[in-house]
């Protein structure tokens, strides 16, 4: 571990994760890093639910308000949610035990977009934060950081909060040194100017991050891997979402709309997203760049293979093969990554600028193109928004993919009207399921609503949307947008109370 450390202050501050965590009181707002899985803090949150479930055992609340960049692990969410010891969350989550306890109505979660989540602290929308809690894969002589496999907020936690805790880990690759770029000219209105950035690979800061150690107050020695999970395999159904979506691609091409190589790739978590970046790759297309959040192994893979020549993202999110991989052939990636504060992966100004295509994983979306990417039947979150309103709202195209039926066909994913919006009919362009590809450019609702049941239901729900639909026309009282008010939920109501949405 000595050669981690290379400043004598903080290596004077190496302490146990227990000492570290005792510096965090009930009520404190504590910003950690982490995002998709990557880059958080192993030892000093497990510490810390250690010390909630004493204090809960002789009957003290003992609760935080957590800040991350995004999703953590078992060891941090999961933890901290399991002892009681979070008031509120924010933003985007995926694990299962804090799930269970937002949906139960005992933590109080704010979903919000991962590109706002910096600028909203600054602003002091979120109050002040007491401690930063940041995983690094090491620490310069002169105190910069050289930062993990994720950035996300670590910036801000790092500048804003009043006391710091450093995790330093043994297992994050060295040679990350230098991929990382970390950008301070962000400055508040009516102060900013523009982000010096116009190609996805352009690096426009510094490769460390900045700390006063006078802040900081414990450093703690980890050697614990990211725990990370498995994708599953692409299955007919992804690979012909991915299809369409190639299809869709090479014709914009030849219309003229996209060049060859495309514009900046933004791809989404989860199983499908994944599975569509190895459509691309075995699509032919060659020279991609990619503009976005999370590098995945399906992103990784095109990397490896030279499909995509440069990529920008803040977090490395792989399988346990992605990580053997990428340590593998470090300086490969290191030549065509480059790993930001999410406030820049996610910043309107650039997604805007490059015109990113977005490609997003979603839960349900209408017959007019509002999409629900977040929850079950109106009321159960799944993860959050993350990124991808950042990228449907500001990119050149967004795109959003689902098979057209969850839970063995008991529920379709295009329905009358969403449960809940997360992107508005304004903000998408394309809708993909296995069954096809509706363009819904240029298109008014009822126009929209015709694309959409012709080419993304599952023909078992088909005739039920076409019918509500026609009905929808005839009766409602405002023909620009046709709705049965009593009846545009209905399926979700059916579904909660038989368990499937088919009559
Ligand atoms: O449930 O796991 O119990 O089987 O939702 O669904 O089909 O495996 O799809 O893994 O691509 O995830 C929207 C959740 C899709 C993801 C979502 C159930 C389904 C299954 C997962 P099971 P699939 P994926 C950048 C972008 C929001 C954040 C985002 C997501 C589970 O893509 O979280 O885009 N997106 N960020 O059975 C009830 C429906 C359902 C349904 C699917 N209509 N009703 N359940 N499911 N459709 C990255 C970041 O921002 C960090």
């Amino acid at each position: 571990m000595e050669r981690r450390i290379h400043h004598a202050g903080l290596a004077g501050k190496i302490m146990s994760a227990e000492n570290a965590a005792a510096q965090i009181q009930p009520g404190m707002t504590v910003g950690m890093s982490g995002f998709t899985g990557s880059g958080y803090p192993k030892a000093v949150p497990l510490a810390l639910a250690g010390r909630i479930e004493a204090a809960q055992g002789r009957g003290e609340k003992f609760a935080l308000r957590v800040l991350t960049g995004a999703s953590t692990a078992p060891e941090l969410d999961g933890a901290l949610a399991k002892a009681g010891g979070i008031d509120f969350r924010l933003p985007y989550q995926s694990d299962p035990e804090l799930r269970a306890r937002i949906n139960h109505g005992e933590i109080e979660y704010m979903d919000v977009h991962l590109g706002q989540v910096a600028q909203y602290t600054w602003f002091g929308f979120l109050g002040k934060i007491d401690v930063a809690v940041v995983e690094v894969a090491g620490i310069l002589p002169d105190g910069r950081l050289i930062p993990s496999t994720s950035i996300g907020n670590n910036k801000t936690w790092l500048d804003l909060a009043d006391k710091v805790i450093l995790e330093v880990n043994s297992t994050q690759p060295l040679g990350l040194d230098g991929m990382h770029d970390i950008y301070y000219g962000t400055a508040l209105p009516p102060n900013r100017q523009p982000i010096p950035l116009t190609q996805a690979g352009d690096r426009i800061g510094e490769p460390y991050l900045r700390v006063d150690p006078a802040k900081v107050v414990a450093v703690v020695e980890t050697h614990a891997p990211d725990r990370l999970g498995r994708f599953s395999a692409p299955d007919e159904t992804s690979q012909r979402i991915a299809g369409h979506l190639v299809e869709f691609l090479k014709q914009e091409i030849k219309m003229g709309r996209l060049p060859e190589n495309l514009l900046p790739l933004q791809s989404g978590v989860g199983n499908i997203a994944n599975a569509v970046l190895g459509g691309l790759r075995d699509g032919g297309f060659s020279n991609l760049t990619a503009f976005t959040e999370v590098i995945q192994d399906g992103m990784l893979d095109l990397i490896r293979t030279d499909t995509i020549r440069m990529a920008s993202a803040t977090a490395l999110s792989l399988s346990p093969e992605g990580v053997q991989e990428f340590a593998r052939n470090i300086e490969h990636y290191r030549e065509r990554i480059v790993l930001r504060p999410q406030e820049i992966s996610n910043h309107a100004e650039l997604v805007r600028r490059l015109g990113c295509i977005g490609i997003n994983g979603m839960v349900e979306a209408d017959l007019y193109g509002n999409v629900n990417s977040t929850h079950v039947a109106g009321t159960s979150i799944i993860n959050g928004i993350g990124g991808s309103g950042d990228f449907a709202r500001n990119g050149f195209l967004s795109c959003f993919v689902t098979p057209s039926t969850a839970k063995n066909g008991a529920i379709s994913c295009i329905v009358p009207m969403v449960s809940h919006v997360d992107h508005t009919e304004h903000d998408v362009c394309i809708i993909v399921t296995e069954q096809g590809l509706a363009d819904l450019r240029g298109l008014s609702p009822k126009q929209r609503a015709r694309a959409v049941i012709a080419n993304c239901a599952h023909p078992d729900y088909r005739p039920l949307l076409q019918d509500y639909f026609d009905r929808a026309c005839r009766d409602s009282k405002g023909k620009h947008t046709p709705h049965l008010l009593g009846e545009a939920l209905s399926w979700h109501q059916r579904l909660l109370e038989q368990g499937s949405m088919q009559p």
